[in-house]
């Protein structure tokens, strides 16, 4: 896997007072490289330490708790293990795999090691009035749901976190239908409209990607991973009558086109590519 650069990121988002990481050179972001005094910057958002249900309590290095946390298991109905593997515990907290970010801490996330997220990558070919493909370098061209991030305006898949208790397919209906389909204003009836709908566009997906994320939200002890699913409609009768709306923490939300030239949101890039790959799509 190629070096984290977003987890490097200077300016950590939303931390104000002007909470910057420590820089981290290519050459030393592996744990495997000495850097004897590598000092990172320690944050945790405040809206973290106030303790809502969805963050673990504060680990001060080195120190245990009372009940401790059950790193690398399936702790209660919160999934600790990691796609990459055991990670460590120094000084009682878990460490990056991928290296590290120059903060420690878990900045904005709720969880130390592994928050789990779940990406739905709905996709279909892009087509003419005619109803046929219409080709680039002779190879049909992808499109794919986008949401436009409210938190950074960045485009990304309209994914988000697995809650306590939850499966990475109910995330995966869930996170589609609020911020690409705007589920949480809908009416009770319309919302049992959206499920069913959503049930049936999702009955088959193909898993591209399970795994760290490179997030500018990563810290040295807490960071991302996804499980990224493609729901591919080949025929191209199902998913182009389906109404996009965006919501919760989407400003707004387009079937965009899959090019090497996009920007997304994290790794995101990464999974759009490896799904047009399968499909065979222009890229
Ligand atoms: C990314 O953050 C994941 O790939 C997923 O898309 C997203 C989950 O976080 P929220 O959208 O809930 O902020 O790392
Ligand atoms: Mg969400
Ligand atoms: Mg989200």
């Amino acid at each position: 896997a190629s070096l984290h650069v977003k987890a490097r990121l200077s300016e950590y988002p939303g931390a104000t007072g002007g909470t910057s990481r420590l820089e981290v050179p290519d050459d030393k972001v592996h744990w495997s490289v000495e850097w004897g005094d590598y000092k990172p910057v320690e944050y945790t958002a405040p809206a973290v330490q106030k303790g809502p249900v969805w963050a673990d309590p504060d680990i001060k290095e080195g120190e245990s708790l009372a009940t401790p946390i059950r790193f690398n298991e399936v702790d209660g109905k919160t999934n600790r293990v990691s796609h990459m593997g055991t990670y460590d515990i120094i000084n009682s907290r878990p460490r990056n795999p991928a290296g590290r970010t120059g903060m420690t801490g878990r900045g904005l996330l709720g969880k130390w090691g592994p928050n789990h997220a779940a990406d739905p990558i709905v996709t279909r070919w892009l087509r003419n009035d005619k109803g046929e493909k219409i080709m680039k370098d002779g190879k049909p061209v992808l499109l794919f749901v986008a949401v436009k991030r409210k938190d950074n305006g960045q485009w990304a898949i309209p994914g988000g976190m697995v809650e306590a208790g939850d499966t990475v397919s109910a995330t995966l209906k869930k996170e589609f239908g609020e911020e690409a389909m705007n589920s949480l204003e809908a009416s009770e009836e319309r919302k049992k409209e959206l499920e069913g709908l959503i049930n049936e566009l999702f009955k088959t997906g193909t898993k591209i990607y399970a795994g760290y994320v490179d997030d500018p939200r990563n810290t040295d002890n807490a960071w991302m991973e996804t499980v990224a699913v493609n729901f591919h409609d080949d025929a191209g009768t199902a998913f182009d009558s389906i109404k996009l709306e965006a919501g919760d923490d989407a400003g707004a939300v387009a079937w965009t086109q899959a090019t090497s030239q996009m920007e997304l949101y994290a790794s995101h890039k990464e999974f759009i590519e490896k799904t047009v790959q399968l499909r065979g799509g222009a890229w």
